[in-house]
């Protein structure tokens, strides 16, 4: 379309937020090749806990969008879930990797903190629109911040570059896009409520997201 993106007025709006959630000390000393590595299986160990929940979140989101006259967007939706099935895969092999026993690691407060915000999406009352614009956020920071990890002048180490690409390859970003054009779409539809809410689950999802790359940087 030729309107204005509703999503990227909002990264502009909200600048601070969106840097400190994808320019975090925790994946910038990953670039600069600082990392502490118990560090790093902290963040492993606990985001295949946050996955687990977030093909939950995804799945409702796919209801939602199932339930919209016009469901163009289902496809890419289902094609996330897919791809949350082998990323579950991914975790397990790395776990092994990196000898983590997945079984035996509780959630940490920050990352319940996030499951009940993703939880509170299959209540029927939140829209399609709000729910994809929340989708895209999360996919995004993740993008973003692992993106940087791969950018030329990075001093990541070898070990983890293959976390890096998951979320930092071209092919992911190209995902990132999709969801953002869908929610760009979605609000230019909604009543400005429901805008309204989606602004704030954007806001809410950056907070959550540096929440999580505190408690990964250091136990809390
Ligand atoms: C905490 N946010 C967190 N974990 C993830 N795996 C993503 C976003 C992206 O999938």
């Amino acid at each position: 379309g030729v309107e204005a993106s509703t999503t990227a007025a909002w990264m502009e709006r909200h600048r601070q937020m969106y840097e400190r959630a994808t320019r975090h000390p925790f994946t910038v000393s990953i670039r600069d090749g600082t990392i502490d590595l118990s560090a790093f299986k902290r963040w492993l160990s606990q985001d295949y806990l946050f996955v687990r929940e977030f093909v939950a979140f995804v799945a409702s989101v796919l209801l939602k969008c199932c339930k919209q006259k016009d469901n163009l967007d289902m496809e890419i939706i289902l094609g996330g879930i897919a791809s949350l099935s082998d990323e579950l895969s991914w975790f397990k092999n790395e776990a092994v990797k990196w000898d983590i026993d997945l079984a035996s690691v509780p959630p940490l407060k920050s990352n319940l903190e996030y499951h009940r915000f993703l939880g509170s999406f299959t209540e029927p009352e939140i829209s399609y629109a709000v729910a994809v614009t929340t989708f895209w956020i999360i996919e995004t920071v993740y993008q973003d911040s692992f993106g940087f990890c791969i950018e030329e002048g990075n001093k990541t180490p070898p070990e983890l570059r293959g976390t890096c690409q998951r979320w930092g390859s071209a092919e992911f970003k190209q995902y990132c896009q999709s969801l953002q054009r869908i929610a760009d779409r979605s609000l230019a539809n909604a009543p400005a409520d429901a805008v309204k809410s989606a602004e704030e689950a954007f806001v809410r999802v950056l907070e959550l997201e540096i929440g999580f790359w505190e408690m990964s940087a250091s136990q809390s």
